[in-house]
């Protein structure tokens, strides 16, 4: 569906935006300069015009969503301590820690037989007990019991602790995974690469450059991946270019990134949060819209820029898109980790909220699959009835 973007020059208030708009009609990638501009500009609709006429070209006025489903299966993590801004995880020994057994896992899993769950997306703590064995017996498991649920599992982060743990080469994990059942990874734990960010949130996680590294590796066996950044905290706007640059970096070398999703910051219940003097204090809207812009413009070789609205909320996340967003985390079931750390948002959408939401922005829905191909339409005539009435 590929078009040449065309930019609406009217709609710039920002005459620094000028260059960027004849870069971005031309298909001329932005230097690291423009991606500052994008972040510093006061014109925010001007931004959003920009990355709208890109993502119109690129893919009309289709917005893509996946039904899944969030499996955490252990909250119990070695960096409890110095991941400063998670407010999930916990020590073995400290209330409210929980590692699920098969059958638990299986249980949870069941409520996809009445869902129209086509993904499992699994992500949970570095637990020096939860190695090679427990995921891969529990990726055989969920693929003998839905077949047809994709597994999207484990960040590079976790995979890179596995490896540690089993003394084996990540390669090595990613093949035995894959045998098991994974089917594609989440883009966690990238968190922010620059050294001095990742010190004072997340010292002693997965350095930028591992975390490149696994993904790489990962792209390397045909294992598609996403990738993500969380903002909103201690960084510079350096920092998330410099962030952004690595991962444009990587997806030049390797193709594989699916997607990109920026990831806000939720202060609630977390060391981070009180240092700041940021508890219920979250994101800006105005952030949030010109993280999900920049992202669609700087990223020019990922396809997808995807909103998570749990984080942003369902409305953010609909305003998201004519800021460069086609695609919308979906129907989830039983997300842990934000509403710890202060989302008050639902913990799932119903698959009809998710429709209003997209056609209510003047869209078109479209159910995808984990790989982004088109499983269905809803641009029937009732659908447009509902948005006439939005
Ligand atoms: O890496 C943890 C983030 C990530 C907080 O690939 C927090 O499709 C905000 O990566 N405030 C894991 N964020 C989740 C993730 C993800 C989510 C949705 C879709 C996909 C995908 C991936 O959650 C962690 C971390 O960056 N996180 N704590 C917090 N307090
Ligand atoms: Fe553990 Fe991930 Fe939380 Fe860090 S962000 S403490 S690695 S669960």
């Amino acid at each position: 569906m590929t078009a040449a973007p065309v930019v609406d020059r009217q709609r710039l208030s920002h005459p620094a935006l000028l260059p960027i708009a004849d870069k971005v009609e031309q298909g001329e990638r932005l230097t690291r300069d423009d991606g500052l501009t994008l972040f510093r500009t006061p014109d925010l609709l001007g931004l959003g015009t920009l990355a709208d006429a890109r993502n119109r070209a690129l893919h009309g006025d289709r917005v893509m969503f996946a039904a899944n489903q969030h499996i955490n299966p252990t909250n119990i993590c070695i960096l409890r301590k110095t991941c400063v801004f998670c407010s999930y995880a916990r020590l073995p020994k400290e209330d409210g820690a929980y590692r699920y057994t098969l059958e638990q896992v299986l249980a949870e899993s069941d409520e996809a037989n009445s869902t129209l769950t086509r993904e499992f997306h699994i992500v949970g703590g570095l637990d020096m007990h939860a190695g090679l064995a427990y995921y891969a017996e529990m990726f055989r498991a969920l693929k003998a019991r839905h077949p047809h649920v994709h597994i999207k599992a484990l960040t590079a982060v976790e995979i890179a602790h596995i490896a540690r743990i089993e003394k084996m080469p990540v390669r090595d994990v990613l093949i035995a995974l894959r045998e098991a059942g994974l089917d594609t990874m989440p883009g966690g734990g990238a968190e922010v690469f620059s050294p001095g960010v990742r010190a004072t949130i997340a010292d002693k996680k997965l350095a930028g450059e591992e975390w490149i590294a696994v993904h790489r590796e990962a792209h390397q066996l045909g294992i598609r991946t996403n990738c993500t950044m969380l903002y909103g905290h201690v960084e510079t706007l350096e920092d998330r270019i410099n962030h952004l640059s690595m991962l444009r970096d990587l997806q030049s070398e390797t193709g594989g990134f699916l997607a990109y999703i920026p990831l806000a910051y939720h202060p609630d219940n977390n060391e981070l949060g009180e240092a700041l003097h940021r508890e219920g204090t979250a994101t800006s809207g105005f952030d949030d819209l010109r993280n999900l812009a920049v992202g669609r413009l700087f990223l020019d070789n990922i396809p997808h820029i995807k909103t998570h609205w749990v984080m942003v909320t369902p409305f953010l996340s609909q305003t998201s898109l004519h800021f460069g967003v086609d695609d919308m985390e979906g129907t989830m079931v039983h997300e842990k980790i934000y509403h710890q750390a202060g989302a008050h948002t639902a913990q799932a959408m119903a698959l009809d909220s998710l429709l209003a939401l997209i056609r209510g922005a003047g869209k078109v829905p479209v159910e995808r699959d984990s790989f982004y191909r088109v499983l269905r339409t809803f641009d029937d005539a009732a659908g447009a009835a509902a948005h006439q009435a939005a």
